[in-house]
């Protein structure tokens, strides 16, 4: 095999020599005793950047989001978020078994909520209803392409929660792709919101690390729920000194995987048996639908022999996300492999069904 092009995640990214270098020389300490200097500086430097009071280092975005459910709600409240959302799919029901909450999901098509949607599914108070307690947004929006949410999007549904009486939490692991995207800065995203998780591991490159950033008050309760769930950390200012490197270092280059997923999508517009919207092509993510007999486990395998790695989202639906260990020309690479893949196949369906195969 000449190489490998991994789409599957921008999960896959390796760290950097810089990265690599703070690692080895990080100054630290006990950070369940809140003696690490290194984890103190990143959360810090992490609140700053999106205009919180506080910050808190969690080894995952999974444990991010559902320190934070807990940190905003009590067993038997309800939780706004979308179908789609990361939170409701892919977090194993984790606020529902540990927090006690009951998950309201609704219908988002293009992967936003609108605000009198939201309206719509607050609880009045009544002795029957369990009461609504906490929005949570994704943006970027995950299983919806990477699609972003605009400031004033984010403002109008914020707003709606905020005047019923209860924050907003923004699973926000790809917050900074979005911030890159639209061109702002990622606290005019963050500043309408009560609480937001970013991850460091995903795009940023670090090894391991998310954050969860709010009130002060907030993140100590997040705290605890993070000792809770075996999320206390010793010496974490190995890992954090990656995590500073992520926010000074790699936030900028985002740009770069955003047009190598514009020229991916672009490339394979038109290819037979496969569309691509390519208006939804907003960030690091291009989702592609699979128009052909082929369903998405294969077509990941026929590309995987090809070098080119994807992933299925949907059994018709597959993802390739673009990240810093993909180059432009492993673009044109993957470009031309999943052409070939999806024209042999166009071409096994012209043959006649019941003949003669060698
Ligand atoms: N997403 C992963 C998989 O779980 C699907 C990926 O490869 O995209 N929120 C969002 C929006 C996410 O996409 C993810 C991870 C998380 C939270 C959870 O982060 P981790 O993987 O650090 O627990």
């Amino acid at each position: 095999m000449s190489r490998t092009v991994e789409l599957r995640s921008d999960t896959f990214t390796l760290p950097t020599e810089s990265m690599r270098r703070a690692m080895a020389t990080a100054e630290v300490g006990d950070d369940v005793w809140d003696e690490d200097p290194t984890v103190h500086q990143l959360q810090e430097r992490a609140a700053d950047m999106v205009g919180m009071e506080a910050s808190l280092f969690v080894p995952s975005g999974t444990m991010g989001n559902l320190c934070a459910v807990l940190g905003h709600t009590r067993p038997g409240d309800e939780v706004l978020l979308d179908v789609e959302s990361h939170i409701f799919t892919s977090e194993v029901g984790g606020a529902a078994v540990v927090g006690g909450v009951q998950f309201h999901p609704l219908e988002a098509p293009d992967g936003r909520l609108t605000p009198s949607q939201v309206a719509a599914a607050v609880r009045e108070p009544d002795i029957h209803h369990p009461p609504t307690a906490l929005l949570c947004l994704e943006n970027t929006h995950n299983r919806n392409g990477g699609v972003c949410l605009s400031p004033q999007q984010t403002h109008g549904l914020a707003e709606v929660a905020h005047r019923a009486g209860f924050p907003v939490h923004l699973d926000g692991a790809r917050v900074f792709n979005a911030a890159v995207a639209l061109g702002v800065d990622v606290r005019e995203l963050t500043g309408p919101v009560d609480s937001v998780m970013f991850c460091l591991s995903k795009g940023l490159s670090a090894p391991v690390g998310s954050m969860v950033a709010g009130k002060r008050d907030f993140i100590e309760r997040a705290r605890r729920a993070r000792k809770m769930l075996g999320g206390g950390m010793r010496q974490a200012g190995v890992l954090a000194a990656a995590g500073l490197c992520s926010l000074n270092e790699m936030v900028a280059r985002l740009a770069e995987d955003h047009a190598n997923a514009r020229r991916l999508a672009l490339g394979l517009d038109g290819a037979p048996g496969l569309h691509i919207d390519l208006e939804r092509v907003e960030t690091n993510m291009v989702f592609a639908d699979l128009q052909s007999p082929l369903d998405a486990s294969q077509f990941e395998r026929l590309c995987g022999e090809e070098g080119v790695r994807v992933d299925h989202a949907t059994p018709a639906r597959v993802r390739l996300v673009t990240h810093r260990g993909v180059t432009a020309d492993d673009i044109e690479y993957a470009i031309a492999a999943i052409r070939r893949v999806l024209q042999n196949q166009a071409s096994s369906e012209l043959r006649p069904t019941g003949t003669y195969r060698r």
